[in-house]
């Protein structure tokens, strides 16, 4: 395994690729000069890893991580790809019509929008927005990502998905119990502060290459609204909906816990705001994690019966199967996850 050399004089290589050691979050950014908080060299050089945070997704990994399967439940992660029935941002919903093949069988028909329900921003979503000109993951340009399937959600799929432990912090659940008023149509943050609690609460220990999830009851308020709700609050000017706080302290605290990808059921993961629907430019975690760290973000992703079975048997990890669309130089797609207890 390549190690920038940012970690080399850290730790030996054994210790870095075993998990026990990280460059501190003060050592980002690591490709200087380069935008803030890039890791771009991490795992290899720049210029060839599309894999980011997905490189600690190794075999021992997978290996460790299947010994959560203790029952066989299996439980989806995705909400309906018909689901909502308008998207988000102005995104078409799926149009799914079924043919005629014959007298006896029929075939289907469907164009996606890959980021209108539950979906995996890939490496291509999103770049830096810097006065210099973009950049994406790795310091490529513009002309450099759209080249060939470079960056492609195809990459991740080749190389075996996002599969390994997941956690769950319901912090839906968490703020019930500690009189937090959940309000998933606002720019409610979600800060790292709570997301420790509801770790410490749920006695989770995070492992490297974990693969989070955060439930804010996103998907179980909104499976509840009429048409003519949704119509009115996807309608808003500049629509709000709850989401991780967009800070330096969560940066950090995601930083620091190694995680492989991040999932929530809110619609941009990090909090949607009337300042922008990906929170505070500095911030932004699209930018830090997608261009800057390689990490995968999903977003909508159904978590109630995860939830539930979580709630189940008082255990908050459990061996998951995320394997997207192979859509070659695909910018995102639908997870088809599956959580198995
Ligand atoms: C937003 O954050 C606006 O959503 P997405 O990542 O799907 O673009």
């Amino acid at each position: 395994m390549y190690l920038h050399p940012s970690l080399l004089l850290l730790v030996p290589l054994a210790a870095a690729s075993a998990g026990t050691s990280w460059p501190p979050f003060s050592s980002l950014p690591l490709t200087r000069p380069g935008p803030r908080g890039n890791a771009w060299g991490l795992f290899g050089p720049a210029s060839t890893d599309q894999l980011g945070m997905l490189n600690l997704l190794t075999p021992s990994n997978t290996v460790s991580a299947a010994r959560e399967i203790r029952s066989g439940i299996r439980v989806s992660l995705d909400w309906a790809l018909d689901l909502p029935r308008q998207g988000f941002f102005g995104r078409p919903p799926l149009q799914h019509t079924v043919s005629p093949l014959g007298p006896n069988a029929f075939a289907d028909n469907i164009t996606l929008n890959t980021q209108s329900s539950s979906q995996w921003d890939g490496f291509r979503h999103y770049g830096y927005a810097d006065a210099e000109g973009p950049t994406w993951f790795g310091g490529r340009t513009r002309e450099q990502t759209l080249q060939g399937d470079t960056l492609g959600i195809n990459v991740w799929v080749e190389n075996g998905g996002i599969v390994g432990r997941g956690v769950l912090l319901d912090y839906a659940l968490w703020a019930g119990k500690n009189n937090i008023t959940v309000s998933p149509f606002t720019a409610q943050t979600i800060p790292a502060s709570h997301l420790s609690s509801v770790a410490r609460d749920s006695g989770i220990k995070f492992r490297p290459g974990d693969i989070l999830f955060i439930r804010s009851g996103f998907t179980a308020a909104w499976n509840l609204l009429s048409p003519a709700q949704e119509t009115a609050l996807q309608a808003r000017a500049a629509p709000e909906y709850i989401g991780v706080e967009p800070s330096e302290d969560t940066l950090r605290w995601l930083w620091e816990r190694r995680f492989a990808a991040v999932a929530g059921d809110a619609p941009a993961f990090e909090v949607a705001s009337k300042e922008g629907a990906m929170g505070e430019a500095q911030f932004s975690l699209h930018a830090w994690l997608l261009a800057g760290w390689g990490m995968p973000v999903g977003e909508m992703f159904d978590l109630e019966g995860l939830s539930d079975e979580c709630r189940r048997n008082k255990r908050w990890t459990f061996f998951v199967s995320s394997v997207p669309l192979k859509i070659p130089g695909g910018v995102a797609g639908p997870p088809n996850a599956v959580a198995i207890f």
